[in-house]
C-alpha cells in the first residue's frame, strides 16, 4: 500500500537547486560504485594544508576493524571556517546572536570572529593549554560558545562541549572521563527570562573532578560569581592581555576534533570521538546539498551547541560554507510564543531548521502566533531529532512554510556527524514524516533480529553497510567499546539502533529506538542512567524506566520503583525522586510519571522484562504477550491495576 500523502519537488526547487531528482541518482551511484573518487573530490572543498593522497581505508570487520579518511593529509578547521573566507567575505556577517531578550542581538563579521577566535586561542595557550588536550566547554548560547570551539580546533585541543542543562554531577562525570584540565563556561546563561548557576554549576562539579587546575569564566549577566585563586580566571581580563592573531596549527585529518557525549542503551554516558578531515568535509558538504545552501543566505539552527546538531549545522557546516549562522539564547515561548517566527522576520532568515518537539509544542498554539509574521524571507524549512508525526509535518508545512517551502526531514546521530538520511529539496519528492533518501554513498540496510536482510518493504533494524567521512571513529578512551557498541550485533555493519521502514518507494521511516535509549524532546536519555539515579536514593529498592508516546516530547519518562521494606509510598515522595533524577543528570531526564511497583516482572535468570513494561506504560495491556517464562507472573497484574497517569 502507498502510503498516500506525497508533495512533489516544487518546479522552482527543481530549477534552482544544486541537485534534481536525475542528478541526485547520477551521483548517489557514482558515490557507491568509486567512493575513493566521489570523496576524493568532496575532500577539495576544503583548504588543505598538507593535500592528502590517500581518500578512504575503513572494514567494519572485527579482524582489521579502522575507520579512517583522509589520513595523510592535514588541515586546521577554524582556518577553513574563517581564515580563508576572509579575502572574499572579511565583512559578511558570520553570526548574528539573537539574546533571550528580543531587545539584545548582534552580529560579528568574519574579519571580527577571525580575531575573536585568535584571541580566545591566545587565553588558552597561556593557561598551558595545547594540541591534544582536552577542553571541557559548558556555556549558555552566546558567540562566545562558537569561539571557544573554533579556539580548540585553532590550538588543536579537542573539545567536549557538556549541555548547559546538565547538572553538576553530570559535568563532573563528563569531565573525569576525558581528564580534562580546562573548564570554560559562563558566570550564569538566561534562558526563557530565567538565570542558570552555570559557573555555580561548574564549582560543584568540581568538588568531583578535581583534576581542572583552569576554568576561565566568561562574563555574560556580570552577576558576581565565586572565583578561586589561582584556578578560576575572567575571561575579558584575560583577552584583553593577548594578541588577536594565531596561527593556525596544521592538525592530520585523523586527529580528534572533538568528543560529544551521549547516552547510550548500557551504563555511562559514551565520549564520541569525531576526527578531523572527514567530519569537516561531510558537515560542509551535507550543509550545502541538504539545505540547499547559497552565497548570503542566513542559515538559522535552532539546537543548543550542546548536542551534535548545534555542533554541525550551527557551528562547524555553515562556517565551512561561509554562510551566516543565526545563534538563539532563549525559547520558543518566550517572551511569546511567535517568538521563532519574529526572529525569522527581524532576521530575514532563509532556512530553519528545529526539532519536532518544538513544532509539536508550538502547534498547540494553534495559528494566529505564527500567521501574525510574515515569513516572508523563509525558503526552506527542516527537521531533526526524532520521527516526526505527519500532522504535525503538515502543520509546519502549510502553516509556518505557507506550502511554498521544503521540509527537509533529516536523520542522523551523534555519531554519523551530520545527516545521513533526508531529502533534498529539488530531488525528492515528499511524504510527510518520512526522512526519504539516503545522502550521496550512503548504505542503508534493514535487517531482523538474526541479522538478515529483508529487501523491499520491510520493517527491521536500520544498519549502515559501509563508512562515510562523518563517522564518529571510537568512544574516547574506550575503542573496544565502540567495537562492541555498534557493530557486535551485526557483524560487519554499523548497527544505528533505530527501527526503521521501507516502503515500496524505497523511502525509510525511522520508527524510534530498538533499544533501551528514550527520546524525549529529542534528547537523548538512557534509561538505565535514570534509573542508576533513581536507586541512588536511599528508600528505592529497584527501579525500571521506558518510554511511553507523549504528545509533545515524542516520548515520555515512566518508571516503576520498588521501595525498600518499611517506607511508605507518597506523592511527596515521587516529588523527592523527581528532584533526585533531575539533580543527578539534569531537568531534561525528569521522569513523568512513576508508579510503584512492589515487584518487577523478571525472568527466572532476573533479567526485567521490559517488553511488558513498555506495554503497560503504553496502555497496550491486551496485548502483554508470553508472561510465562516470568519467576513471579502475578506482579503483572498488579502493576496493570495500578497503571499510573496519561
Ligand atoms: C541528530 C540527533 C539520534 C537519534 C537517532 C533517532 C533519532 C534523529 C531523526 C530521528 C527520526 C529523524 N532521530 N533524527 N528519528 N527522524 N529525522 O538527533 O542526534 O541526539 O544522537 O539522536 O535520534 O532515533 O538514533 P542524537
Amino acid at each position: 500500500m502507498s502510503d498516500p500523502v506525497v508533495i512533489p519537488v516544487p518546479p522552482e526547487w527543481a530549477a534552482r537547486a544544486y541537485v534534481d531528482d536525475v542528478k541526485y541518482k547520477a551521483m548517489h551511484a557514482s558515490a557507491l560504485a568509486d567512493p575513493e573518487a566521489f570523496w576524493g573530490v568532496q575532500g577539495q572543498r576544503l583548504d588543505w594544508i598538507k593535500p592528502y593522497t590517500k581518500v578512504k581505508d575503513t572494514s567494519f570487520n572485527e579482524a582489521d576493524f579502522h575507520i579512517r579518511w583522509y589520513e595523510d593529509g592535514a588541515l586546521n578547521v577554524s582556518a577553513n571556517c574563517i581564515d580563508r573566507h576572509l579575502e572574499t567575505r572579511g565583512d559578511s556577517v558570520a553570526i548574528i546572536w539573537e539574546g533571550d531578550d528580543p531587545n539584545n542581538s548582534s552580529q560579528i563579521t568574519y574579519r571580527e570572529l577571525h580575531a575573536e577566535v585568535c584571541r580566545f586561542a591566545n587565553v588558552l595557550k597561556k593557561r598551558g593549554v595545547g594540541k591534544g588536550d582536552r577542553v571541557t566547554i559548558y556555556m549558555p548560547m552566546i558567540p562566545e560558545a562558537a569561539y571557544a570551539m573554533l579556539a580548540c580546533t585553532r590550538i588543536g585541543a579537542i573539545h567536549s562541549v557538556v549541555f548547559g542543562g546538565f547538572s553538576p554531577e553530570s559535568l563532573a562525570n563528563r569531565i573525569k572521563d576525558c581528564d580534562s584540565k580546562t573548564v570554560i563556561t559562563a558566570d550564569e546563561g538566561v534562558r526563557g527570562g530565567k538565570i542558570i548557576p552555570l559557573k555555580a554549576n561548574v564549582d560543584a562539579a568540581l568538588e568531583h573532578a578535581s583534576g581542572v587546575t583552569s576554568v576561565i569564566v566568561v562574563t555574560r549577566t556580570g552577576a558576581g560569581v565565586s572565583m578561586q585563586d589561582g584556578r578560576d580566571v575572567v575571561y575579558e581580563d584575560e583577552a584583553a592581555t593577548v594578541s588577536a592573531e594565531c596561527a593556525p596549527e596544521p592538525m592530520s585529518a585523523e586527529d580528534p576534533l572533538f568528543i560529544l557525549y551521549t547516552s547510550g542503551s548500557t551504563g555511562k554516558p559514551k565520549g564520541v570521538l569525531h576526527t578531523t578531515g572527514g567530519y569537516l568535509v561531510y558537515a560542509a558538504m551535507t550543509h550545502q546539498y541538504i539545505f540547499d545552501y547559497k552565497d548570503g543566505e542566513i542559515f538559522w539552527c535552532t539546537a543548543d551547541v550542546g548536542w551534535v546538531t548545534g555542533h554541525t549545522y550551527i557551528v562547524y557546516g555553515p562556517l565551512a560554507n561561509g554562510a551566516t549562522t543565526l545563534m538563539f539564547e532563549g525559547v520558543p515561548n518566550y517572551p511569546t510564543v511567535s517568538r521563532f517566527w519574529e526572529v525569522i522576520d527581524k532576521h530575514k532568515v532563509n532556512t530553519f531548521y528545529t526539532a519536532p518537539t518544538a513544532i509539536r509544542a508550538l502547534m498547540r498554539d494553534g495559528e494566529e502566533p505564527v500567521k501574525r509574521t510574515s515569513r516572508a524571507s523563509l525558503r526552506l524549512i527542516g527537521t531533526v531529532g526524532e520521527p516526526i508525526n505527519p500532522e504535525a509535518w503538515l502543520w509546519y508545512y502549510r502553516t509556518v512554510g505557507d506550502s511554498r517551502c521544503p521540509v527537509v526531514d533529516t536523520w542522523w546521530q551523534t555519531e554519523t556527524g551530520a545527516s545521513l538520511i533526508g531529502n533534498l529539496p529539488g530531488a525528492t519528492a515528499m511524504k510527510p514524516g518520512s526522512a526519504t533518501r539516503p545522502f550521496f554513498g550512503i548504505k542503508p540496510a534493514l535487517v531482523d533480529d538474526k541479522g538478515e536482510f529483508l529487501d523491499g518493504a520491510a520493517s527491521g533494524n536500520l544498519v549502515l553497510l559501509d563508512s562515510w567521512p562523518g563517522q564518529m571513529r571510537t568512544v574516547y578512551g574506550d575503542h573496544k567499546r565502540f567495537f562492541e557498541t555498534y557493530f557486535r550485533t551485526y557483524p560487519g555493519m554499523y548497527f544505528t539502533g533505530d527501527g526503521c521502514r521501507r516502503d515500496e518507494d524505497g523511502y525509510y521511516w525511522i520508527t524510534g529506538r530498538v533499544d533501551d535509549v528514550l527520546n524525549v524532546s529529542g534528547h537523548r536519555i538512557g534509561t538505565a542512567e535514570i534509573e542508576s539515579a533513581l536507586v541512588a536514593d536511599t528508600k528505592v529498592a529497584e527501579a525500571a524506566v521506558v518510554g511511553y508516546p507523549h504528545d509533545i516530547k515524542g516520548q515520555g519518562i515512566y518508571c516503576y520503583v520498588t521501595l525498600k521494606a518499611g517506607v511508605t509510598p507518597s506523592d511527596d515522595l515521587k516529588r523527592e525522586l523527581i528532584q533526585t533524577v533531575r539533580r543527578e543528570i539534569g531537568p531534561t531526564a525528569s521522569p513523568d510519571i512513576i508508579q510503584w511497583a512492589p515487584g518487577l516482572p523478571k525472568t527466572r535468570s532476573g533479567k526485567i522484562m521490559r517488553r511488558i513494561l513498555r506495554k503497560i506504560a503504553e496502555n497496550d495491556v491486551s496485548n502483554l504477550g508470553d508472561t510465562s517464562t516470568l519467576a513471579d507472573p502475578s506482579v503483572v497484574d498488579d502493576l496493570v491495576a495500578n497503571r499510573a497517569g496519561a
